[in-house]
């Protein structure tokens, strides 16, 4: 049977006779999920979840793209009027579950008024059983784990007085792909010195001097599943505080890395590692969450931080990435992803991470 309805059907607060996922113009990464899709846009198609089984309603131009997809029946339209038919007839259910986190508005209007069935959002459940992989989920991550941190390496002898920032960037993208990733699975992030102090910073035109930091920030897409791995180096010899603040970070992470693990719960390991940032005269300058589960999404639903209540478990994928960030100056954050095993951690990011002057 198939193990990913089995954990979302058992994670269901209430029941439901079917699952409704209409991968919209913004793709819901629930219909890859499902389908394990690992090609083709399925832009307007539609994944029936039954507790025992997987039905897809697939555009004619997605016909050849869903015959790779393992299901147990498929429904092909041409135009939208069949579409509409075959959605009527399969929705005559009782209750019916959404992904409420992203069925567009327009979409839950059109669902109402070709079902009299009662819609509860069961988006929860699905984040949940996303959460927990797979094995062949973990290995396709794994692989775009592999693809960063050889790119790590490869990147350091582009960094070199003068390229800008956007340059950088461009190279990590070209990295990445010839090693076989799809796409980056995000806007890479590199900036240089005070630009660092911005964690979500977009690259810019800033040139590259000697004796400052360079942080990247970037992950690939491979089969759909994400990467995110985050590096920072200085270039040329740094000044003594450049290097302290790279070792409390570094320290800060490991930390998070021995506190991370099955039973534990998320919020602990964030406090664990910001208490320690904050007894350091770095204080409050780690100002986001320690991490957050990757998978079809880079921030795949949870994050380890204070709120987060929900005990850890085998086979969750998060990163660890604390960082200290100090405006008009720079900042430094170490970012690996790891899978939680039984009684220990694996780190999928194997780039080196100690104080690294280029
Ligand atoms: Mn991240």
């Amino acid at each position: 049977m198939n193990s990913k309805l089995k954990k979302i059907y058992g994670n269901m607060e209430k029941e439901v006779d079917l699952i409704y996922i209409e991968n919209g113009s913004t793709p819901d990464m629930n219909f890859f999920y499902l389908t394990g899709a690992e090609s083709g846009l399925f832009e307007g198609c539609v994944a029936l979840a039954y507790p025992d089984s997987l039905e897809l309603v697939v555009s004619l131009l997605e016909e050849e793209s869903g015959k790779k997809v393992k299901k147990d029946a498929m429904h092909i339209f041409k135009k939208k009027e069949e579409r509409k038919e075959i959605l009527k007839k399969k929705l005559n259910a009782d209750r019916i579950g959404i992904n409420g986190k992203d069925l567009s508005c327009d979409s839950y209007k059109k669902l109402k008024k070709i079902t009299k069935a009662e819609i509860i959002d069961v988006s929860g459940a699905l984040s949940k059983a996303r959460l927990v992989k797979e094995k062949d989920e973990i290995e396709k991550i794994r692989k775009a784990c592999k693809i960063v941190s050889e790119v790590c390496e490869e990147i350091k002898s582009y960094i070199q007085e003068g390229i800008k920032e956007y340059e950088l960037s461009a190279e990590l993208t070209y990295l990445m792909l010839k090693k076989g990733a799809t796409e980056p699975a995000f806007t890479n992030i590199c900036s240089f010195e005070e630009n660092a102090a911005e964690p979500h910073y977009t690259a810019g035109n800033r040139v590259l001097k000697k004796g400052e930091y360079v942080l990247l920030d970037f992950g690939a897409r491979y089969k759909r599943y994400v990467s995110d791995i985050t590096r920072t180096f200085v270039f040329g010899k740094a000044e003594t505080k450049k290097k302290e603040i790279y070792e409390t970070v570094q320290k800060a992470q490991k930390i998070g890395l021995e506190n991370i693990k099955a039973g534990e719960k998320g919020g602990n390991v964030h406090n664990a590692v910001e208490n320690f940032i904050n007894s350091t005269k770095y204080k409050g300058r780690f100002t986001h969450s320690l991490g957050h589960s990757i998978g079809l999404s880079v921030h795949d639903g949870y994050s380890l931080h204070p709120s987060f209540d929900l005990t850890l478990e085998e086979n969750m994928i998060f990163t660890v990435e604390p960082g200290i960030y100090i405006p008009h100056y720079g900042g430094v954050r170490i970012e690996d992803d790891i899978v939680i095993k039984k009684d220990k951690v694996e780190v999928l990011t194997t780039a080196p991470k100690e104080f690294i002057e280029l």
